[in-house]
């Protein structure tokens, strides 16, 4: 067997990402080796203090988190994810001491630390982006050989279309790095909203030990999209929460589990998702 290929995870660590983070440490596929926050469910500072959150304390993991830049002037997180990125169960205040502050964050930022990674591991770094894809693209302007050195990067983000059309969250938030990306050599895979919200999660896939301190959250974010999706606002057995982000992440850490199509240049879209595969994948992580 070859040894697990390192990913990097990007996020905005919200309910969705905590999932996906989860999925992904506790794949033997791949190693986390490092995980860098940016802006959109929540600030990248809080994102920061989401990750440590889930890596440390539901997963027992020792993974670096680096703080990425912060939102735009004026932003303002939706709330969809809670006042603080995983529906209230943390606080909205960023204070270290109520995680333990193990690690050490470069100085020089996400993007920096993304370039650092794809050097290291020149060939085999594969990337895992589910938040806006702003470090990503600062990382592409930081490193010009990163589209060669990276493996492959799995965006949660519909490849937009040539007309410009606004497709998805990731998409929207930062439309300027996000064609930056589209118009990069990288070699990337985009794992839109339609294929990812066709999986869904719901209360028996939370009961073992990780999935119980997510519970909470999922709770949450399922009442949040229920009417945006069609799913069941219930807070009873009948919940449904869609699980985005770690339908990416099942395709960066298996990237069989999807179909895609080239769209353009190196850039593949996903055409059809093993969706059994998927979810036993985060079942079994949740455990
Ligand atoms: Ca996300």
């Amino acid at each position: 067997m070859t040894s697990p290929a390192p990913l990097l995870i990007d996020t905005d660590c919200g309910c969705d990402d905590a999932v996906a983070i989860v999925t992904a440490i506790g794949a033997p596929e791949v190693t986390v080796a490092l995980i860098t926050s940016t802006w959109g469910n929540c600030a990248a500072n809080v994102a920061a203090r989401n990750a440590r959150w889930v890596v440390e304390e539901v997963c027992g993991a020792r993974i670096d988190v680096i703080e990425g830049s912060p939102a735009p002037a004026g932003w303002k997180p939706t709330g969809v994810h809670g006042p603080d990125g995983l529906g209230g169960t943390l606080g909205a205040a960023v204070d270290p001491g109520t995680v333990r502050a193990r690690h050490t964050a470069r100085a020089d930022g996400a993007a920096a630390a993304i370039a650092s990674f794809a050097r290291t591991h020149a060939g085999r770094g594969r990337l895992l982006c589910i938040g806006p894809l702003t470090n990503l693209a600062a990382a592409l302007t930081l490193e010009p050989a990163l589209a060669d050195l990276i493996d492959r990067a799995v965006l949660m983000a519909g490849l937009p279309t040539a007309g410009g059309v606004a497709v998805d969250t990731n998409v929207d938030a930062d439309a300027a790095a996000t064609a930056a990306v589209a118009e990069s050599g990288l070699r990337c895979t985009w794992v839109g909203i339609p294929h990812t919200s066709r999986i869904l999660l719901s209360e028996s896939d939370f009961d073992g030990p990780r999935g119980r301190m997510l519970l909470p959250t999922q709770r949450y974010y399922a009442a949040q999209r229920a009417s945006t999706f069609g799913y069941s606002p219930d807070p009873g057995p009948r919940w449904r929460v869609p699980a985005h982000d770690a339908v990416a992440a099942a395709v960066a850490i298996d990237p069989t589990m999807a179909v895609t199509q080239l769209a353009n240049g190196r850039h593949q879209k996903v055409a059809a998702l093993d969706e059994t595969s998927i979810r036993d994948r985060i079942r079994v992580a949740l455990r």
